[in-house]
């Protein structure tokens, strides 16, 4: 009966060591495969090429020498239906998954300092099936919940050089998280919008950079504003009331750079006249 056991008992024991060398067999050779077509490493780093700019034209919070919570977010999504915009808290879409985030400043050089920039690797992201997209998204806050704007990059394969690294482009983030919100977001509380400063090309962290109008007598009487290079103004005569205003165009002036502009007042019988200065929106 004790002999029996102790033979079955061994029985098991071979068993269990040749389905175990069964395994090993199984997967050294995959592993073999899979370390000679990713040199050696199957981890993925995805970086980009230039500095990403925030939606006011300044660098993105993060270099190697910041503490990683105090910088930007950067998030690699997966992207199997698409794209999708993220939700009003900032989260994304449920059909876009986290697949790894990071910080601005992640993995950069600490040598080279270079802000506004980022590297991330993914272990074992050199598996990625090569038809399976992903797009990397980047905020301008530390986290989602408080990022106001975003943008994506465009759609990322799993088509790494030999070094196992993809690099991606990211616009400026211009797109708002909650467009409705961001829309009536005054930061400098200047009286103008964050997102009507970023159509006039005034700074929003800056409360007398903005888009006003001031009457001057030094030179003949003339209306004078700062204009920034490439906006077109258009100027505006209205001799009715402000109750009922009734505008009508006198000129449009091109700012060829940056700095003050001036117009002439025309010549008018009335005893009152207002004056306006619109920016004019050029189509995209
Ligand atoms: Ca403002
Ligand atoms: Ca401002």
């Amino acid at each position: 009966m004790i002999q029996y056991n102790i033979k079955n008992l061994l029985a098991l024991r071979g068993g269990s060591l040749r389905l175990f060398s069964f395994l090993a067999f199984l997967f050294l050779p995959y592993a073999v495969v899979q370390a000679d077509e990713n040199s050696l490493t199957p981890s993925l780093t995805i970086g980009v090429s230039g500095k990403i700019l925030d939606e006011y034209g300044n660098d993105l919070i993060g270099s190697a020498m910041i503490e990683p919570s105090l910088c930007d977010l950067v998030q690699i999504l997966w992207a199997t239906n698409g794209i999708f915009p993220p939700n009003e808290d900032g989260t994304p879409d449920e059909q876009n998954p986290v697949l790894q985030s990071a910080f601005i400043g992640s993995e950069t050089c600490l040598g080279l300092n270079s802000p506004s920039i980022f590297a991330l690797t993914i272990l074992g992201g050199g598996l990625i099936n090569p038809e399976t997209p992903f797009f990397v998204r980047v905020y301008n806050a530390s986290t989602t919940g408080e990022a106001t704007f975003y943008a994506d990059s465009p759609l990322v394969y799993n088509e790494a050089d030999n070094l196992g690294r993809v690099i991606v482009t990211i616009p400026a983030t211009t797109q708002a998280v909650n467009p409705e919100y961001a829309a009536g977001l005054d930061s400098d509380g200047d009286g103008m919008s964050d997102a009507d400063e970023i159509a006039a090309g005034t700074r929003h962290d800056d409360p007398n950079s903005l888009l006003s109008v001031q009457m001057s007598y030094r030179s003949g009487e003339v209306l004078q504003w700062a204009g920034v290079s490439g906006k077109v103004y258009s100027v505006q005569q209205n001799l009715s009331t402000l109750t009922e205003p009734e505008w009508m165009d006198l000129t449009t002036v091109t700012a060829e750079a940056d700095g003050l502009l001036q117009v002439e007042f025309p010549d008018n019988d009335e005893e009152r006249a207002y004056y306006r200065i619109r920016l004019v929106t050029q189509p995209d």
